[in-house]
């Protein structure tokens, strides 16, 4: 039996967990969970970044003695340092405003259709090559000598040593999922640096020890290895779906909806681009075709917008409410902004014509049921864009709390539904390092432990997928 702590970052709440692993076994104990809140400051919606770093301390204090610690967060953003190592300034938040209208410029160099043919990354305003572009000629770029993606950032203040884990490096858009290798030749007709990044890493390697500071503030005893996992989320969340055959789409949900195929090669078509659909790097060689999907964000903002009303009797109350009585298009980038959400739902549903969800309960029952619909669409369509067709879809993730959501979505896909792990980022961070220490064999075992040791539901497909089509058809802009 091994002890191995796992960070896992997400927009709203970071946690330390603590999987303890056997050939045969596999637990995970929540060891300190902390609020992630970004903060507005003049110049615009910042990471807290030192704070988060605090939370991660305080975390492996309570986790105690561990044989080795990994680190994953939400893609894309990053840090700049000096030239002393020093950070300068705090992280600019993903969902911040300077990237608007930005992709036109890159485009008008790098034509869009080259620039998916040679990254395989769906368009969101938010990529890193388009925040880097906006961040042009700021000061704080042109001192910049570094660029740590979130997770490897941390991982530096942990251990001293600098990399770019790889999983995470490919939601940049400066890497070619065919070498899984920095695209030297877009960065350089974009003019950004690949030298400011630190040498690529993957999952399972070495990422140093904790640091004697670090091990004094947490009382552990060195030496504590840091290992790369999948430092994107995503990436260890897929890694933590308990398929047991190779015909399965998954979606990863909370804050966002990630759904998609595992596949062995990107699909880099032109259909596959005006489907928005991206080639994000796995585990092992895997490509994660997926599309962003907003999410429970969008459940989140209303909430937030109501005051924070109790979300069990929401969604009972939701439950009861008509089912498909109007949806909106939940994979569109203009839900990404934060604030005033149950106007905007309304208003989209306003401008295609159907009824206008007033109560809570009818904006939920509108949101879940646009969810569902959405990730019909994006398995759907990964199955034909990707030609690999699937039995069943594992949903793992906080959405699999809600039980209306995994019904919904196995009504809408026609197909089962397998929902579990909800703490699938952590366990799948937790199983790459328990892997590379020999704990664990090949990702296949990885899948079986899971689906031996952890509670999965099934939700069986109901009611046929004609209302589904039928509703698909109100939204179909795209
Ligand atoms: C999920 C996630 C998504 C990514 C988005 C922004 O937490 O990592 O995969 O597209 O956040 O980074």
């Amino acid at each position: 039996m091994r002890s191995y702590a796992a960070v896992d970052l997400g927009a709203s709440s970071g946690r330390v967990m603590v999987g303890r692993v056997s050939p045969h076994s596999l637990e995970l104990a929540e060891a300190h969970r902390f609020v992630n809140r970004p903060v507005r400051v003049p110049e615009g919606l910042r990471w807290d970044v030192l704070s988060l770093y605090a939370g991660v301390l305080d975390g492996l204090r309570a986790a105690g003695q561990v044989d080795s610690v990994g680190i994953d967060s939400w893609a894309v953003d990053y840090g700049l340092l000096d030239g002393d190592g020093v950070l300068l300034g705090n992280p600019v938040h993903y969902r911040d405003a300077r990237t608007d209208g930005v992709a036109e410029k890159v485009w008008a160099t790098v034509p869009a259709a080259e620039l998916y043919a040679a990254t395989g990354l769906q368009y969101a305003p938010f990529n890193t090559l388009y925040q880097l572009t906006a961040a042009r000629g700021t000061s704080q770029l042109a001192n910049a000598e570094r660029l740590l993606l979130i997770p490897d950032l941390l991982s530096y203040w942990l251990t001293g040593e600098q990399g770019t884990e790889l999983t995470n490096a490919s939601t940049t858009q400066l890497v070619d999922p065919r070498t899984r290798e920095w695209s030297y030749d877009v960065a350089d007709r974009l003019g950004i640096d690949l030298g400011l990044f630190a040498p690529l890493r993957q999952p399972g390697d070495p990422a140093g020890v904790l640091r004697p500071g670090v091990l004094e503030e947490t009382g552990l005893t060195g030496p504590v290895p840091v290992t790369a996992v999948g430092s994107h989320d995503t990436a260890s969340a897929v890694a933590a779906v308990p398929a047991t055959g190779e015909r399965f789409a998954y979606i990863c949900t909370g804050t966002w909806s990630l759904a998609g195929l595992e596949l062995e090669a990107p699909v880099l078509t032109e259909d596959s681009r005006a489907a928005n659909f991206t080639n994000e790097l796995g585990l092992d060689g895997t490509v994660r075709y997926l599309r962003n999907i907003m999410g429970l964000w969008l459940l989140q903002e209303c909430v937030r917008a109501w005051g924070e009303p109790e979300l069990g009797g929401l969604l009972r109350e939701a439950a009861a409410v008509p089912a498909l009585r109007s949806v909106v298009d939940a994979g569109d980038a203009a839900f990404l902004a934060p604030g005033r959400m149950p106007e905007r739902i309304a208003e989209a549903c306003r401008a295609s014509g159907q009824p206008v969800p007033r109560t809570p309960a009818e904006i939920t029952r509108c949101i879940l049921d646009s969810l569902a619909l959405a990730h019909r669409r994006a398995v759907e369509e990964a199955q034909r864009l990707a030609d690999h067709p699937v039995d069943v879809v594992h949903v793992v993730g906080g959405g699999t709390r809600n039980a209306l959501l995994c019904q919904l979505t196995a009504d809408a896909c026609g197909l089962p539904v397998v929902a579990g792990p909800t703490e699938a980022a952590a366990l799948g961070n937790v199983l790459v390092q328990a892997r590379a220490h020999g704990m664990v064999g090949d990702r296949a075992a990885m899948r079986r432990l899971l689906a031996r040791t952890q509670p999965l539901t099934r939700y069986e497909p109901q009611g046929g997928t004609g209302r589904w089509r039928e509703a698909e058809a109100r939204i179909a802009t795209r």
